[in-house]
């Protein structure tokens, strides 16, 4: 074998070596079967056929493509040199021995096909989920699905209010909850010149450019130096390593009519056109998704198992923010309930959602305002409120009280166009 390698790689080397003839790829099937516009070269006197193939692609067949980092669809046609199970266990060769009675090797008359051959390279023949190989542990075989990625597709973009992943885990006071939970939650903070920012409020993420939050939010003089700027992916606040993604406030947008009564904010939206520093907008990803819109002017979904997301205090008399972003599950309230004297009175207005725990234990609190209040509305979960006032916090009969966007999307829609 080692003299053949030599004499091939003189033949290379020497141009015009006579005893190589290449092949026009047409008849290259019968002969070489190259691959991907490979070219067939013949060595006469050798008897020999080999494929000669283009820049990325390996293989007898050049028929791996080294250049394909992630796979499509179900990954059926992955062609790429990915070889680890998703734990980092190096796969099996297709042709290993040990793998002779395994119905998917390199020997089936399918192989080439099926991208089977003599390596080691993650594969779908069958059509499972995705790409996956043979390991070895201990003294068996086992099937395993592949550390490659799904390549991203432009047209799938955001899904709204699809989360990746529910919470598993509750401390005393609530849920602490990881960003993949309510993926659409944007953290915003104020910052001066040289000095360290200061969270300020949350708010939604309702398409790749535009944040929607509460206008009191932003209402209060900026001084000079004085900015807003936002992160999606956050579930620690002020972190900025675990791949939290920074934006700028490009454009800020507090609704015309917003005003402040005895008690109760009117109107308390804004909208924020988000631009990262390298000039996009948001993309979709584990941790940033956005939050489907409620259809316009529908009825609040009384009774619903809604959830309410913030940095804001746990407790109405703590005087620092948590570090770990936090929900908790409340219920809204028809505006009829809302309006009785003992809760809020007339300060209510059909602009306006209330929500609360049956048993008064959880709800928004002070820094929980601009954030999202989201509930399961045909099947996916919908921005029903943003987070504006209350009396307090989780007293009773005094629930949290909501910006309606139900009734907001002309609004929004004039501001963002079509979402
Ligand atoms: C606030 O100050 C605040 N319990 C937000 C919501 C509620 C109370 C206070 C509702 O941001």
């Amino acid at each position: 074998m080692r003299v053949l390698l030599v004499s091939l790689l003189l033949c290379t080397l020497a141009l015009g070596c006579r005893a190589w003839r290449r092949r026009d790829s047409e008849s290259d099937s019968s002969n070489c079967g190259c691959l991907n516009n490979g070219v067939c070269i013949s060595y006469k006197y050798y008897n020999i056929n080999r494929c000669s193939c283009p820049a990325n692609f390996i293989g007898e067949h050049c028929e791996t493509d080294s250049s394909q980092k992630c796979y499509e669809g179900n990954g059926h046609s992955y062609r790429g040199i990915a070889n680890q199970d998703i734990w980092g266990k190096i796969c099996l060769k297709w042709n290993s021995a040990l793998l002779l009675t395994e119905k998917y090797n390199a020997n089936r008359p399918d192989a080439l096909q099926l991208g089977l051959g003599k390596h080691n390279y993650c594969r779908n023949p069958d059509n499972q989920r995705r790409p996956w190989c043979f390991v070895q542990i201990g003294r068996k075989q086992y099937m395993r699905e592949c550390k490659v990625p799904q390549c991203p597709t432009e047209k799938e973009g955001f899904q709204c209010g699809q989360k990746s992943m529910t919470p598993r885990f509750k401390i005393v006071g609530g849920n602490r909850t990881p960003i993949e939970n309510q993926p659409w939650f944007a953290a915003i903070y104020r910052s001066h010149l040289g000095g360290s920012p200061s969270f300020t409020c949350g708010g939604a993420l309702i398409s790749s450019c535009w944040v929607v939050s509460a206008a009191h939010c932003f209402s209060g003089k900026l001084k000079k130096g004085e900015r807003y700027f936002l992160y999606l992916g956050q579930s620690k606040r002020n972190s900025e390593t675990l791949g939290e993604i920074r934006f700028e406030i490009e454009e800020l947008i507090l609704h015309e009519n917003f005003s402040t009564g005895t008690i109760a904010y009117h109107n308390d939206i804004a909208l924020l056109k988000i631009r990262s520093r390298t000039g996009k907008c948001a993309e979709p990803s584990r941790t940033v998704q956005t939050i489907c819109l409620p259809p316009a002017y529908g009825d609040i979904p009384i009774g619903g198992e809604c959830e309410v997301t913030g940095f804001g205090l746990e407790e109405q008399n703590d005087y620092l923010y948590p570090e770990y972003l936090k929900m908790a599950v409340v219920k809204p309230i028809s505006y009829r309930e809302c309006q009785q004297p003992h809760y809020y009175g007339s300060e209510i207005t059909s602009q306006m959602v209330c929500a609360a725990h049956p048993e008064w234990t959880s709800d928004a609190c002070q820094g929980d305002s601009g954030g999202p209040l989201v509930c399961p509305i045909d099947g996916r979960m919908a921005l029903v409120g943003v987070v504006s006032w209350g009396l307090g916090c989780a007293e009773k009969n005094k629930p949290g009280v909501y910006a309606r966007v139900s009734h907001f999307l002309p609004w929004i829609r004039t501001h963002t166009g079509p979402i």
